[in-house]
C-alpha cells in the first residue's frame, strides 16, 4: 500500500474511533439508561395514554431516557425505528407493535442484541424478553358480562347489540369472547366496522346510517372515544333507551371513567396500557436483577355508575403494620421440582419482613381448603395457594374475600372466576406442552407413524391440563402422531414406573416417545425402560417437563431427549408482589415465568449454576 493510502487508512482509523468514542461520551454521564420506544401510532387515545405514562414514569428516575419514535400506523416504518433505535445504541427497546407478524421479526433480531419488552400484543415463537398487555380475551368476555347485566336490568334479554370496530388485532381478538358470551346468552348482534377508532368515526356513521339503531338495545364501542362518538350521535337523533359501552376506562381529560361517572356511557372496561411497568421492569432488566418473568398480563375491570368512584380511590392505603403474616397451604413434597420452589420461597421470606406460616397439605384438596379456612380465622395478610387441583375453590375464595383478605395464587391455577383471587405466578403450562410437542414435530419429521405414551401428571392439577392441552393442540395438526396411551402417575417417580410395567404386562412395547408431565415419572419410567432392556432416549425418545437437576444429567447422558423447564424458584417473585401489594399497588392478573428449553443441543453454560 503506497505511504499516501496507508496515511488516508490511518486518518480513516482515527475519525472512525473519534466518532465512536464521541457517541459513547456524548452521552451526559448522568444518563444511564437510554431506553429505545417504538410505538405503532399515536392516533388512538391508547397508544396517547401510553406515551404518557412511560414518559412520566421515566421522569421519575433521573438517570433514564426514553428515545421515542412514532410508526404512524405504518409497519414498514416501525421496522426501521427499530433499526434506528437500534443504531442509536439504546441500552432496551420498549415496542408496541402495529401489527405484530409484521414487526415480531425485527424484535427478535433486536433481542439477540439487546433485551426487548414487547407492550400490547405479541406473536407466539418469537423471541423477546418480557411482554406486558392485558388479556384481551378476558377483556372481551368482560365486556360482554357489562352488555349482558344492561340488558336484564331492561329486560331486553335478546338485545340486540350493536358493536362498533375496528379491523386492530385487539378489536378481533377481543371480539371473539364478547361474542361467545353474549350469544351464548341468545343476544342477538351485529357488528359495523369504522375506518379510525374516532368518536367522529363513531359519530358520522350512526348519523349517516340512523337505521342501524332500529330495535337496538346496547351499543357496544371498542373504546371510549367510539362510544363518545356514540352518545352524541343518539343526542342529535334524538333516540332515547340505548346503552353505551365501551372500552379502555382512562382517567382524565376525555376519559372513559369520567363518562361514566357523568352517564355519557353507561359501562366501560379498562385495559391498562403497562408503560409505566415498562419502565420499571426496563431498569431491572438493564440491572440484570434476578426473577424478570417473562409475561406479564394486566388486570382489567369492569366499571359502571355504581363503582367508578371506589375505582378511582387512591389504592388501598400501605399497610401500617410491620412484619406481614402470609399463610401459605401448600402441597406435600411429592417432587424435587416441589423441595425446590419450598426453598425459594423460604429463602426469599428470610430475606423480607414476612412471618411465613407454610403448611404442607398431603394430595388432598379438602385438608387444603380447611388449611386456608384456617388462615382466614387467623386473619392472615396474605393468603398464599399451591392449589393441588383446579377445581373445588369458589366457595373458600369467596369466604376469603368476604375477610378482605388478598389471595395469591403460586405454581398451579385454580378455575375460577379472576375477581376471586388477586394475582397467579407460575408458569404456562399450554405453552410448555406446546414446547413439548414442537420438539417432538421437529425430531420425527422423517417417521411415517409415531405412537406415543403419555405420563399424566395429578388428574385436574392446571401443570398437568394446560401440558396436555398444549401437547395435544400443536400434534393435531399432525396425524402421524398419536397418544396409544395416557396414564396418570400423580407427578411422582413410582406413578410413572408404574405405568410403564403396566404397559409392558399387557402386552409388549410399541412405543416411540414417552410423553411425561414432569422429570420424576420420566425418571421413574427410565429405571423400568433399563429394567426390560429398552434403551431410554434412543429404542425410545423420551420428553419431560420441570429441568431438575436429575432430569438434566439423564439428559446429558443421553436418556431423556428433551427437557421442557418450568421455573420452581418463585420466591423472589411472590415476595415483591407481598410487597407492591402491602404498598397498596394493584398487581398483574399474571405474572408468567421464564423458562428455556433444554436438549442435547444446549450449550453448556445453561447447565451451570442452576439453582434445583
Ligand atoms: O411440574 C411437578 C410438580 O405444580 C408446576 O408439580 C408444578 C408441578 C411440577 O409435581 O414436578
Amino acid at each position: 500500500m503506497k505511504w499516501r493510502e496507508q496515511i488516508l487508512a490511518a486518518a480513516l482509523c482515527v475519525a472512525v474511533l473519534t466518532g465512536c468514542l464521541y457517541v459513547r461520551t456524548a452521552r451526559d454521564t448522568s444518563i444511564r439508561y437510554v431506553i429505545g420506544v417504538s410505538l405503532a401510532n399515536l392516533r388512538e387515545q391508547w397508544r396517547l395514554v401510553l406515551k404518557n405514562e412511560l414518559e412520566a414514569e421515566a421522569a421519575r428516575y433521573e438517570s433514564v431516557r426514553l428515545v421515542i419514535l412514532d410508526a404512524a400506523g405504518d409497519s414498514r416504518k416501525q421496522t426501521e425505528d427499530v433499526e434506528r433505535l437500534m443504531s442509536f445504541g439504546v441500552d432496551l427497546l420498549i415496542v408496541s407493535p402495529e401489527d405484530v407478524e409484521a414487526v415480531m421479526p425485527v424484535i427478535g433480531k433486536a433481542h439477540e442484541h439487546i433485551p426487548v419488552i414487547v407492550l400490547d400484543r405479541v406473536a407466539e415463537g418469537f423471541d423477546y424478553s418480557l411482554f406486558i398487555g392485558p388479556d384481551n380475551g378476558l377483556i372481551g368476555r368482560q365486556a360482554g358480562e357489562v352488555v349482558l347485566e344492561l340488558l336484564r336490568e331492561d329486560k331486553k334479554e335478546k338485545g340486540p347489540v350493536l358493536e362498533l370496530k375496528t379491523d386492530s388485532f385487539a378489536n378481533e381478538s377481543r371480539s371473539g369472547d364478547f361474542l361467545k358470551t353474549i350469544s351464548d346468552a341468545g343476544v342477538k348482534h351485529r357488528s359495523v366496522y369504522l375506518p379510525d377508532a374516532t368518536r367522529d368515526c363513531a359519530e358520522d356513521l350512526l348519523l349517516a346510517r340512523p337505521e342501524l339503531l332500529k330495535d337496538t338495545a346496547v351499543i357496544f364501542a371498542q373504546n371510549d372515544l367510539m362510544a363518545y362518538g356514540a352518545h352524541l350521535a343518539l343526542e342529535k337523533l334524538g333516540i332515547q333507551g340505548i346503552r353505551i359501552v365501551g372500552l379502555d376506562g382512562f382517567s382524565g381529560e376525555g376519559g372513559g371513567l369520567q363518562m361514566v361517572e357523568a352517564g355519557i356511557i353507561d359501562a366501560t372496561v379498562t385495559c391498562p396500557t403497562g408503560g409505566s411497568e415498562a419502565v420499571r421492569y426496563a431498569i431491572d432488566i438493564i440491572n440484570k436483577e434476578s426473577g424478570i418473568p417473562k409475561q406479564i398480563i394486566l388486570r382489567s375491570h369492569k366499571i359502571r355508575t355504581d363503582n367508578v368512584s371506589s375505582y378511582q380511590k387512591e389504592s388501598e392505603r400501605p399497610r401500617e403494620r410491620g412484619t406481614v403474616r402470609v399463610g401459605y397451604a401448600q402441597i406435600e413434597e411429592e417432587s424435587n421440582w416441589r423441595k425446590a420452589s419450598i426453598g425459594s420461597t423460604r429463602e426469599a421470606a428470610r430475606g423480607a419482613d414476612i412471618d411465613l406460616v407454610m403448611e404442607f397439605n398431603v394430595l388432598s384438596i379438602e385438608k387444603q381448603k380447611e388449611q386456608v379456612r384456617k388462615f382466614i380465622a387467623e386473619d392472615m395478610d396474605v393468603i398464599v395457594i399451591s392449589p393441588l387441583v383446579a377445581e373445588g375453590w369458589q366457595e373458600i375464595l369467596e369466604a376469603a374475600r368476604a375477610a378482605h383478605i388478598p389471595v395469591l395464587l403460586i405454581d398451579r391455577m385454580i378455575s375460577i372466576d379472576e375477581e376471586l383471587y388477586t394475582s397467579y405466578i407460575g408458569a404456562d403450562f399450554e405453552e410448555e406442552g406446546r414446547r413439548c410437542a414442537r420438539w417432538l414435530l421437529q425430531q420425527t419429521a422423517d417417521m411415517p407413524a409415531v405412537s406415543i405414551l403419555e405420563l399424566r401428571g395429578t388428574d385436574g392439577a392446571s401443570p398437568a391440563q394446560g401440558r396436555k392441552d398444549g401437547f395435544e393442540s400443536v400434534i393435531a395438526g399432525d396425524d402421524r402422531c398419536r397418544i396409544v396411551h395416557s396414564a396418570c402417575g400423580d407427578f411422582n417417580r413410582e406413578g410413572g414406573a408404574q405405568i410403564v410395567r403396566d404397559y409392558l404386562a399387557a402386552g409388549g412395547w410399541d412405543i416411540d416417545v414417552i410423553f411425561a408431565h414432569n422429570d420424576e415419572m420420566a425418571l421413574g419410567a427410565i429405571e423400568v425402560l433399563k429394567e426390560n432392556k429398552i434403551q431410554p432416549g434412543v429404542d425410545v425418545k423420551i420428553i419431560s417437563v420441570d429441568g431438575t437437576a436429575d432430569a438434566l444429567t439423564a439428559l446429558r447422558k443421553g436418556e431423556i431427549n428433551c427437557v421442557v423447564e418450568c421455573n420452581p424458584l418463585l420466591g423472589p417473585e411472590l415476595m415483591k408482589a407481598i410487597a407492591d401489594l402491602m404498598q397498596g399497588k394493584e398487581l398483574p392478573l399474571r405474572i408468567i415465568t421464564d423458562e428455556m428449553v433444554f436438549t442435547e443441543d444446549t450449550e453448556e453454560m445453561y447447565f451451570r449454576n442452576r439453582k434445583y
